[in-house]
């Protein structure tokens, strides 16, 4: 059964950086659906891309203060507080695919799984 979210993606189209009030998210969480633990994971990584995304400047990227701020709210387990500036540039420039110096979604899905992965790494080796 394909519900509301079957083939709608609603993150693939925010890599356009199109100042377009179609690219907003119509809160899936409220849906009486219910989704897979993965399912719900996936929703999770777009609400908190936008939840930071949209604090500044173009709201569906990421800049550097943002991407700062989620890292350091939403990822302190996995990857360690960001203190200083030069860390934030450093992390931005691996991010940053297309050079424009922000992140979009699509250079924060591949940073997800680059963190993901190395997690993965982690626990198989445990
Ligand atoms: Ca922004
Ligand atoms: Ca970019």
């Amino acid at each position: 059964m394909m519900g509301p979210y079957g083939l709608g993606l609603p993150g693939i189209r925010f890599s356009t950086g199109m100042p377009s009030r179609k690219g907003t998210l119509s809160a899936p969480a409220s849906a009486t659906v219910t989704m897979s633990a993965l399912e719900k994971a996936m929703i999770a990584i777009i609400e908190a891309f936008h939840q930071y995304s949209g604090k500044e400047g173009d709201k569906h990227k990421l800049k550097k203060s943002e991407l700062k701020e989620l890292i350091n709210n939403e990822l302190p387990h996995f990857l360690g507080e960001i203190k200083d500036q030069e860390t934030v540039d450093k992390v931005m420039e691996t991010l940053d695919a297309d050079g424009d110096a922000e992140c979009d979604f699509q250079e924060f899905v591949a940073f997800i799984a680059m963190v993901t992965s190395a997690c993965h790494e982690f626990f198989e080796h445990e």
